[in-house]
């Protein structure tokens, strides 16, 4: 809560320089805060600030409890959960981790619980990229939260402490985003004052006094009471009163902020406006790219200036209207579009507010630029620069259109280099025969050698790590596989690595979706193939295997899609490669990552020794659902890996959904030779920790065992193989050391029963 700057506050505190990143002025001012919870899920580029964070509390630098959600969504849920009873709440997201929260960020706001949420902005899907723009930020506009916009890493510090003191006033109380430019802010290093003693950060906030919370059994609350009209409009119209109630207390908490830091914000930046005749409104750091435009311009006699707001929410018109008064030309530049509309948000606002002062005579043009996370160098602020002069001078100029786009030459279209699609007989062997027997499924096929010569679906020459085990894992896996397949890939490093507009390495049609939903999106492509077939819109002998290929993390945040499939029974496989981690995002921890194991979210330090919980043991959630065939595979058995995906296509063939794990190798994440990967995924087997196993219309069947050979070692072994994990055998890790065993030895021994019990 801000107090007032003659109580409690002291004047100027002392700082030290630092060279930091927006995402560690994130963490180290949330460090600072010492925050009660962070809910939250892994996504470039804000996820550095979970990890460093993480990073701090296994060093014990702070006290924050630090939550990895199943996805956005839960992650959101946590952080209401939390600040429902109380508590000082963070969380950090871009792009589709916004979106996939977005559905409670209204609720947070109109039951007016403070949090603090930032946002490394980065464009929304599809198609896919992880680069910068506000297309995400953008969506955050009607949710009735504070957003605030922090243009380089020390705007970040700074302005997530301003903007939790705004969202805890008491008569504001909402929550409140920050968002800063995904890779130009999130990860290029400035200059930068930290405070010395986060105290002084602590102090400043002083203790959060919730007005009501859900931890209080003597003083029982209602949260979130089903309220219909009359009140619900009440209900809003006092969100709107908290906005323009914060666009009072900001520039107070700016002040006093001003006197703590030396570093004064103001609601918008503005930059030789005094007398510009033209100018730039500009979203964080493009508006500094535009302020060395706008000297050179100055130099030649051309009066320009640069405005960018700090603060969005509550929108700051009353600000803007003053500084654009006599502003003849403005090119209200926007990273997003509102599609249709005839320009970005931020656009229309600004004309709106203009148009409430009847003298304004600004013509303001509406510019699309840097999707994508297209650079805007000197030269793109100049351009618009002429375009505003164009403007003001009275020249015919489009009032709205794209910076930076290039119309394509059909002459040329996109080529697809690369091999040729696959033909039919290509992917027909003719070698591989399934039969039922006993209630299930005999397989007789070549050893998974002879096989070898036939032309893989995946093209080599994909960006896959050297040493990785996905490709050669999945190719044994499709082996077994005769025909045409469609495959879905959720995002993962298999999708980011085989395919890169104009770029395939898939030589069948391949779709991706979101790795929250493929598994759904394939239920639908399935049935419109059958129901087209059914009207005769298809030939009736087409005959296509669907397989949806997922990482272990798409099977966190994609749970509810992929037993939603399962328990439709859509025919068709899902097969997740599961190499314990987020790998394509740096190695952040999965729920399939081991206990004990050290991911970039789960350090290992004097306060923390890994991942704090097991993993979880898919193949069992999914046989729950009752489909008519699991099973489990590695790399270096392909002949029963083979033998699984010619039943598993037997299965989606005739019966439903089946799916499978493949455990795979990681050499970059899991810090192992590039060579040794198919060794250790061995170790994981042999040590039990990874059993090869089916489960058949529900009747469970070990297909190795490595104890009546005499092959079974150690877990340790298996860890010690590793780079990630090689700590759990070192002393000091005893405890660890002996729950990972007595975990893996009870979900053996529980399989083994099962394999010998056909009715279990
Ligand atoms: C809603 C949403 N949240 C987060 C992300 C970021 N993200 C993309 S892939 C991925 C990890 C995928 O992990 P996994 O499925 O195990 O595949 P791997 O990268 O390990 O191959 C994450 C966290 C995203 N794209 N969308
Ligand atoms: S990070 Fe790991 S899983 Fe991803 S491509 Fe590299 S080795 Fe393969
Ligand atoms: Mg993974």
């Amino acid at each position: 809560m801000a107090v007032a700057a003659n109580q409690t506050r002291a004047a100027r505190a002392a700082q030290r320089t630092d060279f930091r990143s927006g995402n560690e002025m994130a963490a180290l001012s949330a460090q600072a805060i010492d925050f009660h919870v962070m809910g939250y899920y892994p996504i470039t580029p804000s996820t550095e600030i979970a990890e460093l964070l993480d990073e701090l509390r296994s060093e014990g630098a702070h006290r924050t409890v630090m939550i990895p959600a199943d996805g956005e969504h839960g992650a959101a849920g946590i952080c209401y959960g939390a600040a429902v009873g109380g508590a000082r709440v963070f969380n950090a997201t871009s792009s589709q981790g916004l979106l996939y929260s977005l559905e409670e960020l209204p609720v947070q706001s109109g039951t007016r619980f403070p949090m603090l949420l930032d946002l490394a902005t980065r464009t929304v899907s599809g198609p896919l990229d992880i680069r910068g723009d506000h297309s995400d930020l953008y969506y955050t506009l009607d949710t009735g939260w504070l957003v605030l916009l922090a243009r380089d890493p020390q705007a970040v510090y700074d302005l997530n402490i301003c903007a939790l003191s705004v969202a805890e006033h008491p008569e504001v109380r909402l929550p409140a985003l920050v968002a800063f430019d995904g890779f130009f802010t999130s990860h290029q290093k400035r200059r930068v004052e930290l405070f010395e003693d986060p105290a002084a950060v602590r102090a400043f906030l002083g203790p959060f006094h919730e007005t009501v919370a859900a931890l209080d059994p003597r003083h029982p609350i209602t949260v979130g009471p089903y309220m219909n009209d009359p009140d619900l409009i009440n209900n809003k119209y006092q969100l709107s009163l908290a906005m323009e109630t914060a666009l009072r207390v900001l520039p107070d908490v700016f002040a006093e902020y001003g006197a703590l830091s030396g570093r004064r914000y103001e609601l918008v930046d503005l930059y030789r406006m005094d007398d510009a005749e033209v100018a730039l409104l500009l979203l964080n750091s493009a508006a500094e790219t535009a302020k060395d435009a706008a000297d050179r311009l100055r130099e030649q006699g051309i009066r320009a200036g640069v405005v960018s707001p700090n603060v969005l929410r509550p929108f700051p018109a009353a600000v803007l209207r003053e500084a654009l008064r006599d502003v003849r030309g403005l090119v209200i530049g926007e990273r997003g579009d509102s599609y249709g509309s005839g320009g970005g948000p931020v656009s229309h606002e600004v004309k709106s507010a203009l148009k409430d002062d009847p003298e304004n005579r600004t013509r303001c043009i509406s510019t699309i630029y840097g999707l994508g996370g297209r650079d805007f160098y000197d030269e793109d602020a100049e351009a618009l620069f002429r375009l505003a002069l164009d403007a003001a001078r009275g020249a015919d100029v489009p009032l709205f259109g794209y910076h930076g786009i290039h119309a394509g030459d059909p002459a040329h279209p996109p080529r697809r280099p690369g091999l040729p699609p696959l033909r039919r007989d290509e992917t027909v062997s003719g070698l591989i025969h399934v039969e039922e027997r006993d209630g299930r499924l005999a397989v007789e096929a070549p050893p998974a050698w002879q096989l070898a010569a036939r032309p893989k679906r995946v093209a080599p020459g994909h960006g896959a790590c050297p040493g990785c085990g996905v490709f050669p894992a999945l190719d044994q896996f499709l082996r077994g596989i005769e025909g045409d397949v469609v495959v879905l890939y959720q995002t993962g490093c298999a999708m980011v690595v085989s395919t890169g507009y104009p770029y395939t390495s898939h030589r069948v049609t391949y779709v991706h979706n979101l790795f929250q939903n493929g598994a759904a999106t394939l239920s639908g492509l399935v049935e419109a193939f059958h129901e087209r077939q059914r009207r005769g819109e298809l030939p009736d002998d087409e005959d296509i295997t669907f397989v949806m290929v997922t990482g272990d993390g798409g099977m966190d945040i994609g749970t509810g899609a992929a037993i939603g499939t399962a328990l439709r029974n859509h025919r068709l496989i899902i097969v997740e490669y599961d190499n314990q981690g987020y790998m394509n995002t740096g190695a952040q921890l999965s729920y399939s990552t081991p206990f004990g194991h050290r991911t970039s979210t789960s350090h290992v330090g004097p306060a923390a020794h890994g991942k704090a919980f097991h993993h979880r043991d898919t193949p069992q959630l999914m046989a729950a659902t009752n489909i008519p065939y699991v099973f489990t595979g590695v790399e270096g058995f392909p002949d029963d890996l083979l033998a699984k995906g010619a039943k598993a296509q037997w299965y989606a063939r005739h019966e439903g959904t089946a799916y499978g794990k493949l455990l795979i190798s990681c050499p970059l994440n899991w810090l192992t030779e590039d060579r040794a990967g198919a060794d250790i995924v061995r170790l994981a087997v042999d040590s039990c920790f990874f059993p090869l196993y089916e489960i058949e219309r529900h009747r469970t069947a070990l297909t190795y065992d490595p104890e009546p050979i005499g092959r079974r070692v150690p877990v340790a072994e298996w860890l010690r193989a590793m780079g990630k994990t090689r700590h759990l055998t070192r002393p000091g890790f005893e405890a660890e050391l002996a729950e990972i065993e007595a975990e893996v030895d009870r979900r053996w021994r529980r399989l083994k029963t099962m394999s010998e019990q056909p009715e279990l």
